[in-house]
């Protein structure tokens, strides 16, 4: 992949242009009304400054398309970014005569797109091969029957939700459908894997509701502005890096064309190419930033509820995990630790030593991780308060008043995280719990959420020199408060920090991990979990899970084993639930669900070896840990919309039961050999089977052919890991090959060349040999073993 330093610079670890650092990014743009950029030869960048050329005045007028810009004249040909990306970067060659080509007012190509643009700015993007690939619609568009304001009132009476203006966009684009298009990604929203035919909002939205499927829920609490279309013959993905209100229209309206259109800011979007969805993903990832190495203990299980409220109930709870035989390496505490609500304090009367259980609990293999929400208490005297009052870090009302509204601790107020002082001063609290044993902190209620009524669109976030409104800054609030949390903990605890958010934007990935927020113990919601995840890991956010169990209303017994069944490979592996909930600890059921729930525990603890190796291939590539099967499959159809089933990296099927009552499920296998994890059947895919699934079965499969790296039985994961490693092999009849990691799982000293990389090569006689690839981290396994199946 060639990059081109006179724009940005490219590292396969992290991004320099925006996402978190985006707020000022537009500065080094220079003034053209539109720039098509080849930010490498595959992703091109579309940018228009001037937001006021797009304008749309009314609505329906909108034709989403370039068609808005000033006119060609206006254009001065030699000045656009293309022209001069075409002297500097291009192999193409440039035809900007209009009557030379048809239409084309411009056209280029890099080495792997040509491009071009009619004399009304319709954007045309074409294999080199000349197949078109996405292109600005052109045609009519798809009125809106449109209702008067008293059919709308009745209607919103009778209950119906009806959308009408709350959506309005100040610009749109539109891009022709060619009918073969499986869209993907677009972070945590609800319903099925392939987003074709439905519209969403990009508005990070807290709405305790049950999540269903669209239209209701055409928000959640995450805006990734990202998503990739897969075709026939091609793969692209379209980044559409605005952060005000967004709306995605894929489909839904028409069957023509989708739209993308924004309410303010700019028009500013990358095109992504690649052969694959991997490739897009990684060339996504390049632009945004990638999740990086995690401590080793994230990986295990971890155990929430709001409502844990006392030193003395945490320890029980840790010596519940202890005494019933389950791995468990991670507690968390809800907002019950804090006193009265203020963050960066701890409830002296129902924790008197903090320090004292976090010191105990870690001796057994337990850390503590405690939720932080961004509203600060209004309260003289509180610390947080008068610091950021003296210090004006907190949002503001347009006449320049401290910004007030309602959450957990009563009256409170917002940092301003847009501001580098203000996320320094926040990320530097961190250090309080980091003193007290506490090993990562989990961002809530940061959409913002608040409990009287929304934050106002011209509340003012002052940042470092250019204040910004609300409706600009909303969406990457949570982005924010993310990176301050990531920041202030690398800084003050000097390890890899663990940080969970609820709000994310595009780039978060850098920062957190994230959970998908307030499910419901529900068998759709058991069900939506696993495109949501599996979406979300096609957005770039890899190091995700969903509250296990479910988190609001009563979890049943079967939910639940089907839950930690369904979830035994999700990157982030939490139970929670909510306060006036069921408690739903795996002992808090009958024998039978403790022992399943056990069962999957152990499962889940002799993977991490793999799953770190997930993750170092992520942090290199962008590659998620748990996939869609398209993922490795893309020339298979039958597996586009497959919402049942995930892959763990590529060699291992996950098929859990998702239904109430069943105990047998079809599943897909595809093309291949694949081994049944639990009886070792070999099974010939490229078929549907149908798979015997009693409650304590989990169906999974591994491809005939792989290398696994587990541990053995462990419950709390040491730091550096095992000390024997277990290589796991499905036999074939071609010799197997597999890289395996390894470093001390905590610190940044991986940095420095302090990791392993084993070679392992199994031959077609099932003979084992080991080279390393390199060599700095100086605890070498005591012993690796071959198991053969
Ligand atoms: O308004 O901190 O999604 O996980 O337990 C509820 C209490 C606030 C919402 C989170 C949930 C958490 C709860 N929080």
């Amino acid at each position: 992949m060639s990059t081109f330093p006179w724009k940005y610079e490219l590292s396969d670890h992290s991004c320099s242009i925006y996402a978190g650092d985006l707020l000022n990014k537009y500065t080094n743009v220079s003034g053209t009304p539109l720039q098509i950029e080849a930010v490498t030869d595959t992703t091109l960048r579309i940018h228009a400054r001037t937001l006021e050329s797009f304008a749309v005045e009314q609505r329906p007028k909108l034709t989403g398309t370039l068609t808005a810009v000033s006119p060609s004249d206006d254009l001065p040909q030699e000045k656009t970014a293309c022209d001069a990306a075409l002297r500097t970067a291009f192999t193409g060659t440039a035809s900007s005569d209009a009557s030379q080509n048809n239409q084309s007012l411009l056209t280029f190509a890099t080495k792997a797109l040509q491009i071009s643009l009619d004399d009304e700015l319709h954007l045309q993007i074409c294999s080199l091969g000349g197949t078109p690939l996405c292109s600005d619609y052109t045609g009519k568009l798809q009125e809106a029957e449109s209702l008067t304001e008293e059919e709308i009132e009745q209607m919103r009476e009778e209950g119906h939700v009806v959308h009408a203006g709350d959506d309005a966009c100040r610009f749109q684009i539109t891009k022709s459908l060619y009918g073969d298009e499986v869209f993907y990604g677009l972070g945590d929203k609800t319903g099925f894997l392939n987003k074709m035919g439905y519209d969403y909002t990009m508005w990070n939205t807290d709405n305790p509701d049950p999540h269903v499927e669209n239209p209701t829920f055409k928000a959640l609490y995450k805006s990734i502005p990202f998503f990739i279309t897969l075709r026939k013959d091609c793969v692209y993905g379209i980044f559409f890096d605005n952060h005000y209100k967004t709306s995605f229209d894929m489909g839904y309206s028409s069957t023509d064309y989708y739209s993308i259109g924004a309410a303010d800011g700019e028009l500013d979007y990358y095109f992504i190419y690649g052969d694959t969805i991997a490739d897009v993903i990684k060339n996504y990832t390049a632009l945004t930033g990638r999740c990086p190495l995690p401590q080793l203990w994230t990986l295990g299980y971890h155990q929430s509820r709001w409502g844990y409220s006392s030193q003395q109930e945490v320890l029980e709870l840790a010596e519940n995990f202890i005494n019933n035989d389950l791995p468990c390496d991670v507690i968390h505490m809800d907002i019950d630790y804090m006193d009265n609500y203020k963050v960066f304090t701890v409830d002296k009367n129902k924790f008197p030593d903090l320090s004292g259980l976090s010191n105990t609990l870690q001796d057994k293999g337990i850390r503590l991780v405690t939720i932080i929400d961004p509203g600060t208490k209004v309260e003289k005297g509180y610390h947080m308060y008068d610091e950021g009052v003296c210090n004006h870090y907190f949002a503001q009302t347009p006449e320049g008043d401290i910004y007030e509204n309602v959450v957990w601790p009563g009256d409170s107020v917002f940092p301003d995280y847009t501001s580098s002082t203000v996320r320094n001063w926040w990320g530097s609290q961190t250090k309080l719990l980091v003193d007290q044993g506490i090993s990562g902190i989990w961002n809530d209620m940061n959409e913002p959420a608040s409990f009287r009524g929304p934050l106002p669109e011209n509340v003012v976030f002052p940042g470092d020199d250019i204040p910004r409104l609300h409706k600009e800054v909303h969406n990457v609030y949570g982005h924010l408060m993310a990176k301050a949390t990531y920041e202030g903990l690398k800084e003050t605890s000097g390890k890899r920090p663990f940080v969970i958010t609820r709000a994310c934007y595009s780039g978060s990935q850098k920062y957190s991990t994230a959970w998908t927020g307030d499910n419901q113990s529900i068998w759709t919601h058991l069900k939506m979990s696993i495109p949501q995840l599996l979406n979300l890991g096609m957005s770039g956010m890899p190091f995700v899970g969903t509250d296990i169990g479910g988190f609001g209303s009563n979890t049943t017994p079967e939910l639940l084993c089907r839950w930690i069944q369904a979830s035994c490979f999700a990157p982030l592996f939490r139970n929670h639930c909510a306060k006036f909930s069921r408690c739903q600890e795996p002992w808090q059921f009958d024998r039978q669900t403790l022992d399943i729930y056990r069962t999957y525990l152990k499962l889940r603890y002799r993977f991490i070896p793999y799953l770190y190796d997930l993750f170092y291939e992520e942090s290199q590539t962008g590659m998620p840990i748990i996939r869609p099967l398209v993922m490795h499959y893309q020339n298979d159809p039958e597996v586009y919309e497959c919402n049942d089933e995930y892959l763990v990296g590529d060699r291992i099927l996950v098929a859990p039961v998702t239904d109430q009552g069943a105990h047998v499920r079809p599943v897909y296998l595809p093309e291949g050999i694949w081994v049944d994890y639990w009886t070792k059947e070999r099974i010939e895919g490229g078929k549907y089977i149908l798979q015997d699934a009693p409650l304590d079965i989990c169906p999974i499969y591994i491809k005939a052919g792989s290398i696994i790296p587990t541990w053995p039985q462990l419950n709390h994961i040491p730091d550096g890991g095992a000390k024997e490693l277990i290589l796991e092999y499905y036999t074939s009849d071609a010799p197997a090959e597999y890289c395996h990691y390894q470093d001390n799982g905590t610190d940044f000293s991986y940095e420095n060349g302090e990791y392993n990389i084993y070679h392992f090569h199994i031959d077609s006689d099932g003979h084992l040999t080991t080279s390393m690839d390199h060599q700095g981290y100086d605890h070498l396994y005591d012993a690796v073993r071959l198991s053969a199946h």
